[in-house]
């Protein structure tokens, strides 16, 4: 009997805007009108800046570790511009900043979470996200679940979800790519495949030559698009979203971008990676190349840049003024919302906690006897 072939698949590759600013206007048709490519660009360059500084409160010790999504952008922007604010809903990683405030998160937030107060994670009401995912992948289950519920309720929303190359190889990113699509949930998965998982090179930790066939296994729509060009991210994502509302399930984006920066602010890349490659992909930054498209087209030349850099300087200014002009979080709060009642060794560490006798024995400081090795 004759072998018969049962699947065969291809993945696509979407590019709209190459590296030299030249737009494809086929391709480009009914997607971004040049008043919303101008407010995106400039609000690229305001996220870049919050970036840089966010990268040099780090070194100056006002802010814990930081990872900075310089390079990505027109990931966050696209994709999040092409969501509806206020219906669909955000579930997070943490290199898509601006997605995240162009639904609504005070950019204040970002600074607040990495400065280490819980409050950053505190999503105000009205805004739908939830709070970043620093453990890799764990937060794609949560969008499945958050996708269902939608599906349950009857309500035309959608979830996307980001994440990076590496969670890809997660046993929780099979589990909700698998859940989404069996179950059909209005979802759509975003990965924003930067090359390196930290230190560790994208051809290490997979064998698959792209991302996006992953997809593929679980029979769910999936296309890989230049993830460093605002017209492509958001027309795949918002053929996603679009697909998903009207009832068609899940599908995934990988969109191939670069981190042009370290991983985080406890990295140096410079120990991995070739100098080179990280030249090559300068020169695809989303921001040089959406410049020089609006230049091409007489929107925007030295004058405007120099104008808007300068108001971005400004509102980060005050984005970090508001950051860090909120009172520190108590150090009690590590106890009192931990349990309705303390432990009495947890009663102990409490009392001893901001005492020049932290770890001293509670007994010496008449606190009874409570094992504190427990
Ligand atoms: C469950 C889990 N394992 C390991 C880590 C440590 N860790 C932090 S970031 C990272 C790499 C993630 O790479 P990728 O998913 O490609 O995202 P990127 O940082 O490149 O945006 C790892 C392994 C973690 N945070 N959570
Ligand atoms: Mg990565």
């Amino acid at each position: 009997m004759p072998i018969k072939t049962v699947y065969t698949a291809q993945i696509d590759h979407l590019q709209i805007l190459d590296e030299n600013g030249v737009l494809d206007e086929k391709l480009a048709k009914d997607t971004l009108t040049d008043e919303q490519v101008r407010y995106l660009y400039e609000f690229m360059i305001t996220c870049r800046a919050l970036d840089e500084v966010a990268f040099k409160l780090q070194r100056s010790g006002r802010m814990g570790t930081y990872p900075q999504n310089k390079g990505q952008e027109a990931n966050a922007i696209g994709s999040g511009f092409a969501a509806k604010k206020g219906v669909d809903f955000l579930v997070p990683c943490y290199r898509e900043n601006a997605a995240l405030f162009l639904h609504g998160l005070p950019m204040h937030y970002i600074l607040l979470h990495w400065m280490g107060d819980e409050r950053g994670n505190q999503i105000p009401e009205g805004v739908n996200m939830t709070p970043l995912s620093i453990p890799i992948g764990t937060q794609m289950l949560h969008a499945t679940g958050i996708a269902w519920a939608f599906k349950l309720r009857k309500e035309a929303r959608v979830a996307i979800t980001y994440f990076g190359d590496g969670a890809t190889s997660e046993g929780d990113f099979h589990e909700a790519m698998n859940f989404a699509s069996t179950l059909q949930v209005p979802c759509v998965f975003y990965c924003q495949n930067n090359q390196w998982a930290i230190s560790v090179p994208r051809e290490n930790q997979m064998n698959s030559e792209t991302v996006a066939q992953k997809a593929i296994a679980y029979g769910m729509p999936t296309i890989q698009v230049d993830g460093n060009d605002l017209f492509a991210v958001y027309k795949a994502t918002r053929d996603a979203i679009e697909r998903a509302r009207a009832g068609g399930g899940p599908s995934f984006i990988e969109a191939v971008t670069y981190r042009l920066a370290d991983h985080t602010t406890a990295d140096d890349a410079r120990r991995y990676r070739d100098p080179n490659e990280v030249e090559a992909w300068m020169a695809k930054d989303p921001i040089i190349r959406l410049r020089k498209y609006l230049e091409g087209k007489g929107l925007w030349n030295a004058e405007l840049q120099a104008a808007h850099e300068e108001k971005s300087r400004a509102i980060v200014a005050e984005v970090i003024k508001t950051a860090e002009g909120i009172a520190k979080p108590s150090t009690d709060d590590i106890f009192d919302y931990t349990y309705a009642t303390l432990t009495p060794n947890l009663e102990a560490q409490k009392k001893t906690m901001r005492t020049a006798s932290l770890a001293q024995e509670p007994s010496q400081i008449g606190l009874g006897s409570a094992n504190m090795s427990t």
